[in-house]
């Protein structure tokens, strides 16, 4: 037995072609603040989330849309090359990689894609990121990876190149990051008492 319609087939038809506009206007919206992700924020394990996460607040502060994923290129080698080969045509610009331990992965990504990668070494292993350190910024010459400080302050400085480089094809990331300077400048103490 078919449904019971109280509106009518009109009105429910009436009703979605309503729909349709606004559902357009909040992608346009979505798209408009910066949801649409530009930067991919990769990370080799779910523990690397509490340093990786800085790179992902400077970034999303500024407007600018993340995709954010554990990926190792030693434990999922699989999932790293599918999304590595699918992320420029997903609109993916550059990436953030940090790993800990052997850190393969920003090195790894940088073999396969063309696009900028910024490594981050992360201090999870007995010796503190000098490990993961040496392994992201030793690349052979050919296969770049522009390596930032270990751990926290390297991801928060990752996001903040990434949103340098992006700001200069984009007004309103140049003005955010503008901004950001601007706060932390103001809030820096003359005296330490
Ligand atoms: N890792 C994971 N696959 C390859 C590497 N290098 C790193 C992660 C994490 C560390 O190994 O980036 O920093 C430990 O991961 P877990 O999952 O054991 O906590």
């Amino acid at each position: 037995m078919p449904l019971q319609n109280p509106e009518g087939d009109m009105a429910v038809k009436k009703k979605a072609a309503k729909q349709k506009p606004a559902q357009k206007a909040a992608a346009k919206t979505s798209k408009a603040r910066g949801k649409k992700a530009r930067v991919a924020v990769l990370m080799g394990s779910k523990s690397d989330w509490p340093s990786m996460e800085a790179a992902v607040e400077v970034l999303k502060g500024m407007g600018v849309g993340c995709d954010v994923r554990v990926i190792s290129a030693h434990r999922t080698p699989e999932r790293h090359h599918k999304f590595v080969t699918g992320a420029e045509a997903a609109g993916i610009e550059l990436f953030i990689c940090g790993a800990g331990f052997a850190a393969h992965l920003a090195g790894v990504t940088a073999a396969i894609t063309p696009l900028p990668v910024l490594g981050v070494p992360l201090d999870s292993s007995a010796l503190n990121g000098m490990d993961a350190l040496l392994a992201t910024v030793q690349m052979p010459g050919g296969i770049p990876v522009a390596t930032f400080g270990i751990g926290k302050s390297g991801a928060k400085n990752a996001g903040l190149f990434a949103a340098a480089m992006l700001a200069g094809s984009d007004p309103s990331v140049r003005k955010a990051l503008d901004a950001y300077r601007k706060k932390q400048t103001a809030s820096v103490p003359e005296r330490p008492f």
